[in-house]
């Protein structure tokens, strides 16, 4: 335990730390209590366009197991919980002059009250990827600015319907808006899947579409952001931002060819949203290289978008070393690499191709990014999976080595970044709770801290579950005691093994009979708010016997 550690050794008591998920990721029940369809829903169920060819059709089954899932969260112990409401489970038809549906609407409220009720501060996303699939046929989507009105309507009534009770809650617009664009728009492989590849995709122009959805995406973006500050943040008391995906690009070597084409990597995966959001203009690199197919701000419109974000929303999973050269504009004209000039490999693979574990390169993003753009930053993502993961019987699958070993490499980054690089760092949720529907890659690569058995839906804990919980538990401040009539909001972290020596001769624990609607046997159940209030209520008879017997008898 870490009794021995100094104060300024640990994170403050009211760091963030907790686990992300979307929710088309995990929901499933895409036809029930009157969702309408999700741009994600028939798109992954065309042949060819997941890799196991299984669709989201039921995914974790977390909108029947939602309360499970809070069961596991508090057995964790964590902080905050970071999930994203459906647009069509809120407007099933997307629009401004659509219905909303009121089932929808409880199903998401139901969840941030039990979140409450156990001290889980929510940090809601509210677009990760699932456009109502109406307005793509209306109007294609993000590729119209009529998106921005829908947007901001939809926007709307989550602030009103959600904001109210919620006093601390941390809103995010958009989930990467560089897949949104690239990936749906550019490369064709998500949802809607368009590009110029005619192979690939019946429609769209790799050229031209993504940049215009990414301009739309900003401009809903900040007009959300606008309205939110207007008319609710004085009285609900949020804060409201955007998460970025980008990971740090590193010179391949010390050429200067080399060097710019990192930049050039960081200005197109970041600086196409993140300049104008922060600093008021696109790249100049941006500009440069696409002309008039780059869509331009009016003056108002700027005025709107810079300083719409409150704070800085990372989503960051590796780090890419850079060689100028290529035409790949969703690159920077930049070839990217894992392999060092002296064949060595940066760090260890996942098994998705895109991904090696390199904790430096996480430390060096956060100071860009802190130095770039000057704001707090929310790490909203930052996860591994391991590769074969869903090859192996569950109870390899739970000692996943390679998992601990990046979250031991970036949890010490935070702490050195936060301690020793003086980076404002509020929040570090890992993706992902849950293993579930990865996109593009079905149900293959798993991302979970926990494993799913899908036949089941059963969840175990993996081991690096149990070095999270245990690290965060170790490495923030204890929050100041209540006074004693006070109710204690919080409740305690959860007592687990350490994932390296103990978790190991622990693995049993973390065996397949363990369910997670159930404590485990070496996970406790926390004391929960209700029982520690109980117990300071108890107490304050015999405090008052005490007292009055004090003053009668001084
Ligand atoms: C996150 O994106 C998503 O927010 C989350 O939903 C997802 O489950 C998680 O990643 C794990 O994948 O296909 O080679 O062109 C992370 C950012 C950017 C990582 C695009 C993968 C694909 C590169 N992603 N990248 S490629």
């Amino acid at each position: 335990m870490a009794s021995h550690q100094s104060l300024t050794d640990k994170l403050p008591s009211d760091f963030l730390w907790g686990f992300a998920t979307a929710s088309f990721q995990i929901e499933g029940s895409t036809d029930v209590d009157g969702r309408g369809k999700s741009i994600w829903d028939d798109f992954s169920k065309l042949p060819g366009k997941t890799l196991d060819g299984r669709d989201g059709d039921v995914a974790t089954d977390s909108y029947n197991r939602w309360k499970e899932d809070l069961d596991l969260l508090t057995q964790y112990g964590v902080k905050s919980y970071r999930f994203s409401i459906a647009w069509s489970r809120i407007i099933p038809l997307g629009g401004r002059n659509d219905p909303v549906n009121e089932a929808g609407i409880q199903f998401y409220s139901n969840l941030i009250d039990a979140l409450l009720e156990r001290g889980i501060v929510p940090f809601v996303t509210l677009y990760h990827w699932d456009l109502p699939q109406a307005l793509y046929e209306r109007y294609g989507g993000w590729l119209s600015r009529e998106i921005i009105d829908d947007y901001v309507n939809y926007a709307k009534i989550c602030f009103e319907r959600f904001g109210d009770r919620v006093k601390y809650w941390c809103v995010l617009t958009h989930n990467e808006p560089w897949c949104i664009s690239i990936l749906g728009h550019g490369r064709g492989v998500f949802a809607p899947g368009r590009s110029s590849d005619r192979t690939r995709s019946p429609e769209g122009d790799s050229s031209t579409e993504p940049w215009i959805v990414g301009h739309n995406l900003i401009l809903a973006h900040a007009y959300a952001c606008k309205l939110y500050r207007e008319e609710f943040k004085a009285k609900q008391g949020g804060t409201i931002g955007i998460t970025l995906n980008g990971d740090m690009a590193l010179p391949y070597d010390d050429s200067p060819e080399n060097i710019t084409a990192a930049q050039h990597a960081l200005d197109v995966a970041i600086g196409w949203f993140a300049d104008p959001i922060y600093l008021g203009d696109y790249p100049a690199f941006l500009k440069e290289m696409l002309g008039d197919r780059l869509p331009r701000f009016t003056p108002e419109e700027l005025a709107v978008v810079t300083g719409s974000s409150e704070f800085y929303g990372m989503n960051t999973y590796t780090t890419n070393l850079c060689k100028a050269g290529g035409d790949d504009e969703f690159q920077g004209k930049v070839e990217y690499t894992f392999t060092r000039p002296d064949g060595t490999q940066l760090g260890t693979q996942a098994h998705c191709a895109w991904l090696q574990d390199y904790p430096e390169g996480f430390r060096q993003l956060l100071n860009y990014l802190y130095k770039r753009y000057s704001k707090p930053i929310y790490v909203t993502e930052n996860g591994f999976a391991v590769k074969d993961e869903h090859n192996m019987p569950v109870e390899q699958a739970l000692a996943d080595h390679d998992r601990v070993q990046y979250f031991k490499g970036n949890t010490a980054v935070i702490l050195a970044a936060v301690k020793e690089d003086g980076v404002d760092i509020r929040s570090y949720f890992a993706w992902s709770l849950l293993d579930n529907f990865e996109w593009a890659d079905g149900y293959i690569t798993r991302f979970g801290l926990t494993y799913v058995d899908y036949e089941t839906q059963k969840r175990y804990p993996k081991d690096s579950a149990k070095f999270y919980v245990q690290w965060f538990k170790e490495h923030t401040e204890v929050e100041e005691a209540p006074q004693p009539a006070e109710v204690p909001q919080q409740p305690q972290s959860v007592d687990l093994p350490s994932a390296d020596g103990e978790a190991k001769q622990d693995s049993s624990s973390s065996s397949p009979t363990v369910e997670a609607a159930e404590p485990t046997t070496t996970v406790k159940r926390v004391a929960n708010g209700d029982a520690a209030a109980s117990k300071v209520c108890a107490c304050i008879p015999t405090i008052l016997t005490v007292l009055t017997h004090l003053y009668r008898h001084p």
